[in-house]
């Protein structure tokens, strides 16, 4: 029987409050409304973004669905929606492009205006949700939330891709894969007999790394102070591996003397961090160095630093979701993947059911895991 037009009971995992666990619960999802589209989850990554949210690190409304890193197939569409049908396979995106914006029109641009993540409202454009626990609303999280087993998505964050896509794989492709792959190949260009750091060796890190080598850079040299992520950052590329733990002196001192005091072409911080930001954009080459941005910083945080740093000539600059325009590149990642341009699996290192939500993330608090993926 037809879900259409109507309300469904399903399993969500909510955050109630910062620092709580996520609770499963059954959650009421409203039919979408026009240009929405209501999505069946079919798997769903656990991103370090989300552990931000949980932690309280990032601006969030709560009750929250978080999770914005999944693949599903389309349940039903509102009026108006012409990009995908029922029966789609589809990546929800945290990072929307509606096409007419400003940041959308430019070619160099892709954080559209209709994105959530500075204003981090939760809600839908028409200002409510179609989340309700218990008859109240809950909030959304980026535009998606996908620790659900139905989400409701504007069309602007929803891309068809390939039917025959591995949802156990192709979830990667919703965030951790693309933002670095993009990061390294579409934010910094990395050129081929090139050096770079990078930063924090989890899910994201490792596909940066993964963009640089595909880049065709010569040095990969990877920072991570859990040693244990450095074979894996070898098997896909690095050269070298260091932990800033196992020296005195600061590690962007240690990036300098490892390139004989040139410092490396491109750095890239892929841990949230002030100081490892800082760390890494003193590790680039004082004049042509580019150090980018990609982990996600405390929203309360600020920092300083010596404008000496910049005045040099070293460019700085940030990367959400790999600097990709989502709804056109996401589809091509995904035949990219089907193509076998790139492996996922060595990144996918456990899969858990959906009700074992807060063990995925003991794995990660713990740098157990690279990536977990949740099965609906
Ligand atoms: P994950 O936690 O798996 O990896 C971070 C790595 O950093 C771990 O291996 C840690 O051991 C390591 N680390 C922690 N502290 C230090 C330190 N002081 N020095 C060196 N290494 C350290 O996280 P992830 O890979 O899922 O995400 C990484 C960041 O990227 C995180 O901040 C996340 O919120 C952010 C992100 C950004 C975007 C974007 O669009 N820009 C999208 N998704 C995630
Ligand atoms: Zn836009
Ligand atoms: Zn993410």
């Amino acid at each position: 029987m037809s879900t259409a037009g109507k309300v469904i009971r399903c399993k969500a995992a909510i955050v109630f409050e910062a620092k709580k666990p996520f609770s499963i619960v059954e959650i009421e999802v409203a039919p979408p409304k026009a240009h929405e589209v209501r999505i069946k989850i079919l798997a769903t990554g656990i991103c370090r973004t989300d552990d931000h949210v949980q932690a309280g690190a990032l601006k969030v409304n709560y009750p929250v669905v978080a999770g914005h890193e999944a693949v599903g197939v389309v349940e039903s569409v509102g009026e108006g929606v012409t990009s995908v049908k029922p029966g789609d396979k589809v990546i929800p995106l945290c990072l929307p492009q509606c096409g007419t914006c400003r940041p959308c029109r430019n070619p160099e641009g892709n954080m559209c205006e209709k994105n959530d993540f500075l204003a981090a409202k939760g809600v839908m454009y028409d200002g409510t949700s179609r989340f309700s626990y218990k008859g109240k609303p809950v909030h959304n999280f980026v535009n998606t939330s996908t620790f659900t087993e139905y989400t409701v998505v504007h069309e602007d964050s929803v891309a068809k891709i390939d039917p025959a896509a591995p949802p156990e794989k192709v979830f990667l492709i919703g965030c951790g894969f693309s933002t670095g792959h993009g990061a390294a190949t579409k934010t910094a260009k990395v050129t081929p007999g090139s050096s770079c750091a990078v930063f924090g060796l989890g899910g994201v890190g490792l596909s940066v790394l993964m963009g640089c080598k595909v880049a065709g850079a010569s040095r990969i040299i990877g920072i991570d102070i859990n040693k244990d992520k450095f074979p894996l950052a070898k098997q896909l590329g690095a050269t070298e591996c260091v932990s800033p733990l196992d020296f005195k002196k600061p590690i962007n001192e240690v990036l300098l003397e490892m390139t004989d005091g040139e410092g490396v072409d491109y750095s890239f911080e892929v841990i949230g961090r002030i100081d490892t930001m800082i760390a890494a954009l003193a590790s680039c080459n004082l004049n042509y160095g580019v150090s980018v941005v990609v982990g996600a910083p405390p929203s309360a945080a600020e920092m300083t630093l010596s404008p000496t740093l910049i005045f040099t000539g070293r460019t700085w600059k940030g990367s959400v979701f790999g600097g990709l325009k989502s709804k056109d590149d996401i589809p091509k990642l995904v035949l990219d993947l089907m193509a076998k341009k790139f492996n996922l699996d060595p990144l996918i290192t456990h899969v858990l059911p959906f009700d074992k939500i807060n063990e995925g993330f003991d794995l990660l608090r713990k740098g157990e895991s690279i990536r977990t993926v949740l099965k609906m």
